[in-house]
């Protein structure tokens, strides 16, 4: 079952998933770090990521091994989904706004707490680049549309048409009726997040995405936003958030999640009371919309958690690519 799949099947009927771990062939050459005394830290580097995305985090896992650059990880990993065309939550193929527009939002933060984002990012592929060169090469954290645009065209990307034919074929049904309900159930998107620990334990993140399909044209969600879609605190851990994008800024999602870790929760813990805050909200829908979460913490501990079933986690480590299944808010209240 494809990734788009997920959550649109969930909706309407409890269905086995095709989860299936894939294992990819062991590597050696895994570091051990001392945390403490007492306490060995988890072997490094390690990568995870939103959803079952085992190309993008074996791409990153990869680079890190190497001793690459753990930006060079994220970006190349993340690099993976917008480029592939069937991936149509993500870059080239990314499923359009109301007026077929592709307009993509991304996002990166180092382990210096330095950042940089791109929202409303049109005929570029490989948004998360852009994001990055936003973070290295200028004094900003965001830019924005036409003038994102401009820069991508500064730094060598080239122009490109991200409207697939499948993309375009599926607005096209759409707009017969037009019936725009945000939920996230029906509109099955995954956004890829990824959290990465190098071997010297330093922690960074990033996220890109085509957002929700067929929003008002303009409409920017949490993906690109510094503390709702991703946040890092080296000193901590990083988290970074899946889903319904205007929940997750209405709560700030993944610097709550950092925080809550700061405060003694575990990875797992912090991710559930992050999502106990949207639902627990007075009048929340929340019946009718996905969010979710992954985390690490600077231990190399990890943790996700969703509201409705079916949201997963991709994690590398220990030359190990797993999909893991998240548990989720609604398992016990139906
Ligand atoms: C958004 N959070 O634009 C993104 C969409 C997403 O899985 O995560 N899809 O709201």
């Amino acid at each position: 079952m494809k990734r788009r799949n997920f959550i649109k099947n969930a909706s309407l009927t409890s269905v086995g998933l095709a989860v299936g771990s894939s294992l990819v062939g062991c590597e050696e050459n895994l570091s051990f770090v001392k945390a403490s005394d007492d306490e060995v830290k988890a072997s490094l580097p390690l990568v995870i990521a939103t959803w079952n995305v085992p190309n993008a985090t074996a791409k990153a896992w990869g680079v890190l091994n190497n001793n690459g650059n753990v930006l060079d990880a994220l970006e190349q990993g993340c690099m993976v989904e917008e480029a592939d065309v069937k991936n149509q939550s993500v870059g080239k193929g990314g499923r359009p706004d109301r007026d077929g527009n592709v307009t993509l939002d991304a996002c990166i933060m180092n382990q210096d707490g330095d950042c940089g984002s791109v929202v409303y990012l049109q005929n570029i592929t490989h948004a998360i680049s852009v994001a990055r060169k936003v973070m290295e090469n200028t004094p900003h954290v965001m830019l924005a549309g036409k003038g994102a645009e401009q820069f991508a065209y500064e730094i060598g990307l080239p122009k490109e048409n991200l409207l697939t034919e499948a993309s375009k074929n599926e607005w096209e049904a759409w707009k017969e009726k037009s019936e725009y309900e945000p939920i996230i159930n029906i509109e099955n998107h995954d956004t890829i997040g990824m959290l990465a620990i190098d071997k010297n334990g330093n922690i960074s993140g990033a996220c890109t995405t085509s957002g929700l399909a067929y929003k008002i044209s303009g409409r920017v969600g949490d993906s690109p936003i510094i503390g709702s879609g991703l946040f890092v605190d080296n000193e901590i851990g990083a988290a970074v958030a899946t889903g319904l994008g205007e929940e997750v800024v209405k709560t700030v999602g993944s610097f709550l999640v950092v925080e809550l870790m700061r405060q003694g929760k575990s990875p797992q813990e912090a991710c559930e009371e992050a999502i106990s805050r949207i639902v627990n909200k007075p009048n929340s829908d929340y019946k009718n919309f996905q969010v979710g979460y992954i985390a690490v913490n600077k231990q190399g501990k990890t943790g996700s958690y969703s509201i409705h079933q079916w949201f997963s986690m991709t994690k590398y480590q220990d030359g190990k690519n797993e999909n893991i299944q998240s548990d989720y808010y609604l398992k016990n209240k139906n």
